[in-house]
């Protein structure tokens, strides 16, 4: 083919994209895309998936603490749907193009990222309450507009996500509240949790869109519906309201309703602390690659034993036929 037949091709190809893009239809596996489309989508929903199995670290330490047998079922299942929210984020990212292991060996090398929050401590049981609320509402948040994302397969995945996110976020409000009714020293525990995870909550959602890099070429794309600093407003409004339920303080003196606005103004983030712990040098970060690291390694001949057994199955199929 010459070069001006495939520049032809490419311009006919971006034409479709982009229509399909206007009239909300998604974007498939199968279909031209840019590639910068591509490389975005990788990038993003490689990130998300890194998140969703790193993020089952903090909760995983309290599996053997949990309180009582209840919770400690509670928290596996919670637990368990991370690790499958991974699953489907990394099989979305694969029909990119990308396998599995050179998105798992960029978040080895530290080449990609995961979400800053899971970089900091699980110290108290009322952080699993904290998490619930805060961090899976945070998550929800982003991911019901990403239900919307105009790449197909990351769309469907967000779909099922969304569904299991809501659960959690109620499980860890409940945790929150049965503590916010308890005994000094608990109602104590809850409100330091809340101080713990709230700024860090907040810092999930990303930079300010001002400082934000991505975030206009992907609104343009309908990757993102959304901007950061609209989404982490409607998290703030949010929990300005439910925290009242639990009689618990938001940890911002600026936290106040604006009848102008009608919204909370709320006050600034530390720029320098999301910053240092998105560079690898939050409280945990090193414990949370080391984590990962060894159990890939340790997964080794697990992912030996399966692929070997699917080829033994394929033989076998193929001599029947
Ligand atoms: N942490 O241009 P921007 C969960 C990076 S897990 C680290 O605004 P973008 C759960 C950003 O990547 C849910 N890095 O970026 C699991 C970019 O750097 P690169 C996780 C961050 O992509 C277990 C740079 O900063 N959710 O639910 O347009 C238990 C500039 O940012 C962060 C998702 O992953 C951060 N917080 O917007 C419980 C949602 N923020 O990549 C719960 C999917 C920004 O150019 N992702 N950066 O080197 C998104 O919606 C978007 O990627 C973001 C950032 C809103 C996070």
């Amino acid at each position: 083919m010459q070069t001006h037949d495939l520049v032809q091709k490419d311009s006919f190809g971006e034409k479709i994209f982009e229509q399909k893009i206007d009239n909300e239809i998604k974007i498939e596996p199968k279909d031209w895309m840019p590639e910068a489309y591509r490389k975005t989508n990788i990038r993003q929903v490689s990130q998300h998936a890194h998140s969703e199995i790193v993020g089952m670290l903090p909760e995983g330490a309290w599996i053997s603490r949990a309180p009582s047998l209840k919770r400690k079922a509670i928290l596996i299942a919670k637990v368990q749907d991370e690790a499958g929210h991974g699953l489907y984020l990394y099989s979305a990212c694969e029909t990119l193009g990308i396998t599995r292991e050179e998105t798992i060996n960029d978040l080895h090398s530290g080449k990609a990222k995961y979400s800053s929050i899971f970089n900091y401590p699980t110290k108290t049981w009322a952080d699993i309450g904290a998490i619930g609320w805060l961090v899976d509402g945070a998550a929800i948040m982003n991911q019901v507009m990403l239900t919307r994302t105009s790449y197909g397969p990351y769309a469907r995945a967000m779909v099922r996500i969304c569904k299991e996110e809501s659960f959690h976020q109620r499980q860890g409000f409940e945790i929150l509240l049965m503590l916010s009714k308890g005994t000094d020293e608990q109602k104590a525990m809850c409100q330091d949790a809340i101080d713990r995870w709230w700024w860090p909550s907040l810092m999930m959602f990303g930079p300010h869109d001002s400082e934000s890099t991505n975030s206009e070429q992907s609104m343009k794309w309908k990757i993102k519906r959304k901007t950061n600093d609209e989404l982490r407003q409607n998290f703030v409004d949010m929990c300005a309201e439910q925290v009242k339920v639990l009689g618990m303080k938001i940890p911002d003196d600026k936290l106040k309703w604006n009848e102008q606005r009608m919204h909370y103004d709320f006050g600034e983030i530390n720029w320098d602390e999301f910053w240092n712990v998105v560079k690898g040098n939050g409280p945990c970060n090193k414990e949370r690659l080391d984590a990962r690291k060894k159990a890939w390694e340790e997964g080794e001949w697990v992912r030996e034993a399966a692929a070997a057994f699917a080829e033994k199955r394929k033989t076998k199929q193929q001599t029947a036929a």
